[in-house]
């Protein structure tokens, strides 16, 4: 049963053992520990097929991750895992299975939910899936007038957007001609606005995803594009609900707002809406790179849940990357994460991680509702290399507070400019070494002294052009972003989430503060396009509505 452990994980043996460990190796400078040890970088890096992880320059020592394996176990982190993966239902606040797992089973695998097997209903919808996709890039369902579909508009918000948007750009040179994607989540009109004014309605599809199909931005854009749609089509008016697909995991609702059952794709609930991608709301994916290579998207994610599933805890990957985050936040007092992918495909990577993490992580209280006493998620961000090195690496190099990193690193490129990739690779490399290795100020004195400065200047500039180093990174090599590495990346970033979120006792699949934002603009809209003002509000809540009514309309 899924009873509460006797003492919170803080209060166990293995968590103080940690602690002390952590007085000692905050003592050690990384650049030693490679000094001690010529076969660190292949002792401490790990691999999963052709991906590698490269946890080397992470303050880590033999007996850091054998007391963090200890941990491990006193959170009783098999047994969620095999938990999760077996369709329990995890999710105590919400009383339902985290499966986006099931979604990448092979067709021959099966797993029972509450007696029924999910794996045939998953493959029924990827079936439809295809099929529609088909029929789309085809030519044969075509828009009201009878013209093929040139442009999609995909609406949708928060999990039911971030995946299919950082997908369709990380898998871009993967992408099928013929059909132009944009992504439409913001209820600032301008979004929506902007994603009209370059469609031509008569070419246009609309997808609306929202497993809900109750999420306000999602469904204020879709009846804007609806509306868009009967002005555009002139005499075919009519017929518009034949440029609309419906995704959700409430079948009969995308009806209420005029799309007929076949073009509605089902998803369930046991599929979090930040791990949804890997389901129909993947489907402008699909429509880009084309249903085959959606499936092998799907089968890399797969093979990392094997190995999540099967490797053994010294050689698995997630468990691994999340002890080392574990490390980071709790022992090392690291609470931030910078995501620096080398791969300008991957520069929705960082919006991605904050969702993925920070709403499945950022939690107060374990999941029996009991407060806790220490840190979890990291505040996490980051940008594509090189643009974030111009940009705020000068914090990571030299603030007084680490910020470990990961640099995500394609070793080979889609584009035949060597040059650049080569550039490219050297920059996350002499990244990721200068973190970790710094430059003493002895060192600096003697690089300015050796380019002509004088020796005044050079001790005076010598502080400023120090850096401490010994700011722990890992490393994330993969052969190419192709469709199956990508699956594995973000599978692997998905288990070592929920590696953490179980170490911390949280339930990393409800979103409770996403629910409350969902209620709270609605009293102050009411207000704002009503008479009066009927709520208490704080004072300057109060000034601030007062204002708003007042401003003019354009
Ligand atoms: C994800 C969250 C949240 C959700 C959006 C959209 O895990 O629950 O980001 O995806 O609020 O919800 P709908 O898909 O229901 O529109």
């Amino acid at each position: 049963m899924m009873e509460p452990p006797a003492l919170p994980i803080d209060q166990t043996a293995a968590w103080r053992a940690l602690a002390s460990h952590a007085s000692a190796v905050r003592q050690r400078h990384l650049r030693d520990l490679f000094a001690a040890d010529a076969r660190r970088f292949e002792r401490f890096s790990f691999r999963c097929g052709e991906l590698l992880l490269d946890l080397s320059r992470q303050r880590l020592e033999d007996e850091t991750l054998r007391l963090l394996l200890d941990l491990a176990g006193e959170a009783d982190l098999p047994r969620w895992r095999d938990r999760m993966l077996a369709g329990e239902k995890i999710n105590l606040t919400e009383n339902r299975a985290a499966l986006h797992t099931a979604l990448r089973l092979p067709e021959n695998r099966s797993l029972v939910v509450d007696g029924e097997d999910v794996v045939p209903a998953v493959h029924r919808e990827l079936h439809r899936m295809a099929v529609m996709v088909d029929a789309i890039r085809s030519g044969n369902w075509t828009g009201a007038t009878g013209e093929r579909f040139r442009h999609v508009i995909a609406i949708g918000i928060g999990g039911s957007d971030l995946g299919p948007r950082m997908a369709v750009e990380a898998l871009a040179p993967y992408r099928e001609p013929g059909l132009d994607i944009h992504f439409v989540s913001n209820v600032d009109g301008a979004d929506i606005a902007r994603a009209t004014a370059q469609c031509d309605a008569a070419a246009t599809l609309v997808i609306v995803a929202s497993k809900t199909f109750t999420t306000q931005e999602t469904m204020t854009n879709a009846a804007t594009a609806r509306d868009w749609l009967r002005g555009a089509l002139g005499g075919a008016a009519a017929g518009w609900a034949r440029h609309f697909i419906g995704i959700s995991a409430n079948p009969q609702v995308p009806g209420g707002f005029g799309i007929p059952p076949e073009r509605v794709l089902v998803f369930w609930d046991w599929v979090g809406g930040r791990y949804s991608l890997w389901s129909a709301i993947g489907l402008p994916i699909a429509l880009g790179i084309g249903m085959p290579r959606f499936r092998d998207l799907l089968a890399g994610g797969h093979a990392m849940d094997e190995h999540f599933a099967t490797a053994p805890a010294a050689e698995n990957l997630p468990l691994l990357m999340g002890l080392a985050g574990i490390w980071n936040v709790n022992f090392l007092g690291h609470d931030t994460l910078a995501v620096l992918p080398y791969d300008q495909g991957l520069s929705r990577l960082a919006a991605y991680l904050q969702q993925a993490d920070m709403e499945s992580n950022g939690k107060g209280v374990d999941r029996w509702g009991r407060p806790l006493g220490y840190a979890t998620g990291p505040v996490v961000f980051g940008e594509p290399g090189t643009n974030g090195q111009h940009a705020f690496y000068q914090l990571l190099h030299q603030g007084p507070r680490p910020v470990p990193a990961d640099f995500i690193v394609p070793l080979g490129s889609h584009y035949k400019l060597d040059r650049h990739h080569d550039i490219l690779l050297a920059n996350a490399l002499a990244q990721a070494e200068a973190l970790m290795c710094g430059r003493s100020r002895e060192q600096a004195e003697a690089e300015m002294l050796a380019a002509g400065k004088s020796p005044a200047e050079a001790a005076a500039l010598a502080p400023h052009r120090a850096f401490g180093g010994n700011r722990p990174s890992t490393t994330i090599l993969l052969p190419r972003l192709d469709p199956f590495h990508f699956g594995m990346l973000i599978a692997l970033y998905e288990h070592r989430i929920f590696v953490q979120g179980c170490i911390w006792g949280i339930n990393s699949f409800d979103q409770w503060g996403v629910e409350l934002g969902k209620q709270l603009a609605g009293p102050i809209l009411e207000e704002l396009t009503g008479a009066d003002i009927r709520h208490h509000h704080d004072a300057a809540t109060a000034a601030l509505i007062a204002l708003a009514k007042g401003r003019s309309r354009s």
